[in-house]
């Protein structure tokens, strides 16, 4: 079988997704969307498919009874997630969707209700961690060394400053949210957080983050680093696990040995991306999704929030607000919340 996949919104995030379908055997680009016209003429030359504006036209009510493609990739900007998700959920096609899954927490509340009501699930989140091999290390020691007591994320980006906490919160640290909640197998019961000024505004945010079983996470975010590194490191009832230093040549000169650290935050994840399509790839050809779910992006949002509300209140610890599992996230997928 041969997946027709389309891909809404090709900016930077996009049009990877896009070129790495376009490299998978078993895939094919039908088509791509964004309302940018010089972007979307462009790559839709390139990638020798059709470019259109809007996605609706091709899975909203408008583009009437018949889909022209098997899956849809969902890459546009954050705050259209909810409105696109919805749309493909209605229509029952497969999805990868970007991080973050909605801007609002009641949003994300909606599209697992929606995915619940079908009985099974659909989308597949871009919590991309999951499929880096460094990541995957480290998981994979978990099972010698036992039980997670501590976790310590470091998240380090090469910007100014000048996003709000919540943005930094729901772009950025939403990520090492997904890796502690992946790793413990934990949900997160309560937050703490600190906000570094600096920069443009907020350099740093320290989120201490209290597990289901009484496991500590600290996620360490700073937003004016010298270079992009995301880092993990666990602690565990035998022994501790650090994530490998990513590949890089030592260079020699001028009486000193230096390796380059990188500025972007694309490029150490290249291929990381590519196996996160071909999973969806092969999950959409089997029937069935797999990955970090809606829930893990739903539950990662409640972090999020509490996480927000807690640096608002100058630090002081909150809770988070999350119900039961639906018994369709508790399944043998990787990424999920395990209740
Ligand atoms: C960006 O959107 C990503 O998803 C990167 O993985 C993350 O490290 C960065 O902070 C985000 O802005």
């Amino acid at each position: 079988m041969t997946v027709q996949v389309g891909v809404i919104g090709v900016g930077g995030m996009g049009a990877c997704h896009a070129r790495h379908i376009t490299e998978l055997a078993g895939a094919e680009l039908g088509w791509i969307a964004d309302p940018d016209e010089a972007t979307g003429a462009a790559l839709g030359a390139d990638f020798d498919c059709e470019w259109i504006a809007d996605g609706m036209d091709k899975i909203g009510p408008k583009a009437g009874g018949a889909v022209d493609c098997d899956a849809v990739v969902i890459a546009c900007p954050d705050r259209f997630h909810h409105r696109y998700v919805m749309a493909a959920l209605e229509r029952g096609l497969p999805i990868l969707a970007e991080k973050p899954l909605t801007v609002e927490l009641q949003d994300a509340r909606e599209i697992v209700e929606a995915e619940v009501a079908h009985g099974r699930r659909f989308v597949q989140l871009g919590f991309m961690r999951v499929y880096d091999d460094r990541h995957v290390q480290v998981a994979a020691a978990l099972s010698r060394i036992g039980r997670p007591l501590h976790i310590r994320a470091v998240h380090r980006n090469t910007n100014d400053g000048s996003r709000t906490v919540g943005q930094m919160l729901v772009e950025s640290i939403i990520h090492d949210i997904h890796t502690v909640r992946w790793l413990s197998g934990q949900e997160i019961v309560s937050v703490a957080t600190s906000v570094v000024p600096g920069g443009a505004g907020t350099r740093m945010i320290l989120v201490t983050c209290r597990l289901a079983d009484g496991a500590i996470a600290v996620l360490e975010f700073d937003d004016i680093a010298t270079g992009y590194e995301v880092s993990v490191e666990v602690t565990a009832e035998r022994g501790n696990v650090i994530a490998a230093e990513p590949l890089r040549a030592a260079v020699r000169t001028d009486g000193m040995v230096t390796g380059e650290i990188g500025d972007d935050w694309f490029t150490p994840f290249l291929d990381t991306y590519r196996v996160e399509m071909r999973d969806f790839v092969s999950s959409v050809a089997a029937g069935a999704s797999c990955g970090p779910s809606a829930w893990d992006g739903y539950a990662a949002q409640a972090v999020v929030e509490a996480a927000t509300a807690s640096a608002v209140a100058d630090g002081a610890p909150k809770a988070v607000e999350l119900s039961a599992t639906p018994s369709l996230y508790i399944s043998g997928n990787e990424g999920r919340a395990r209740s």
